[in-house]
C-alpha cells in the first residue's frame, strides 16, 4: 500500500514539473440512465465527483431517483463505451488484476465502491470519501462508466463463484460515463 502512495505523489511531483498544478478542484460528472425496469421504473440521475488535488480523497456524491429499495452495488466499470448500453462498460476498473472487494478493504478493484441503500422513496442522495480512484494521473476514472447493480455487492464475501469478481451484484439498472464538469 505505501508503495502505491509513494508512486502517486511521484506522479503528482511529475505533473507539477509540467506545470499542470491545479489551483481549483478537478470536477468530472456522470448522467446515470437505465433501461425500462420491470416494476415500470428507470434509474436516474447525476453521479459528481471532487478531488481538491492531486493524491487526495475523492468525494463521491451520488443522487438517483426511480431506484428498487434496497441495497445495490455501485462501481467504476473499465470502458466508457455505451454502444451497447449499460453492457459495453466492461468489468470493474481493476488495473492491479487483484480479487473484488468492500471499498475499505486492502484488496479491492479501483472500481468497487460498494453498495448504495436506498429507501422506499427510490430516491437517493449521499456523499461519501475514496481514496483509491482519482481524477487525474494515469489511473484517472475520467472516460470511465458508472454502474448501479440490481442486487446487492457481496463485497467479495459471499460463496457465488462471481463473488471475488463481481460481488455477484446481477444485472446493470443504470449506467453513466464519466466526464468533466
Ligand atoms: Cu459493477
Ligand atoms: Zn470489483
Amino acid at each position: 500500500m505505501m508503495r502505491v502512495v509513494i508512486i502517486s505523489l511521484a506522479l503528482c511531483a511529475t505533473l507539477t514539473n509540467a506545470g499542470q498544478t491545479r489551483n481549483s478542484p478537478m470536477e468530472a460528472i456522470a448522467y446515470v440512465t437505465g433501461p425500462m425496469q420491470a416494476d415500470n421504473r428507470q434509474v436516474k440521475g447525476n453521479v459528481t465527483f471532487t478531488q481538491n488535488d492531486c493524491g487526495q480523497s475523492v468525494h463521491v456524491r451520488i443522487q438517483l431517483e426511480g431506484v428498487k429499495e434496497g441495497k445495490h452495488g455501485f462501481h467504476i466499470h473499465e470502458k466508457g463505451d455505451l454502444s451497447n448500453g449499460c453492457a459495453s462498460l466492461g468489468a470493474h476498473y481493476n488495473p492491479d488484476k487483484v480479487d473484488h472487494g468492500a471499498p475499505h478493504h486492502e484488496v479491492r478493484h479501483v472500481g468497487d465502491l460498494g453498495n448504495i441503500e436506498v429507501g422506499p422513496s427510490g430516491t437517493i442522495d449521499v456523499t461519501y470519501t475514496d481514496a483509491v480512484i482519482s481524477l487525474s494521473g494515469k489511473r484517472t476514472i475520467i472516460g470511465r462508466g458508472v454502474v448501479v447493480h440490481e442486487m446487492e455487492d457481496d463485497l467479495g464475501l459471499g460463496n457465488h463463484t462471481d463473488s471475488k469478481k463481481t460481488g455477484n451484484a446481477g444485472g446493470r439498472i443504470g449506467c453513466g460515463v464519466i466526464g468533466i464538469k
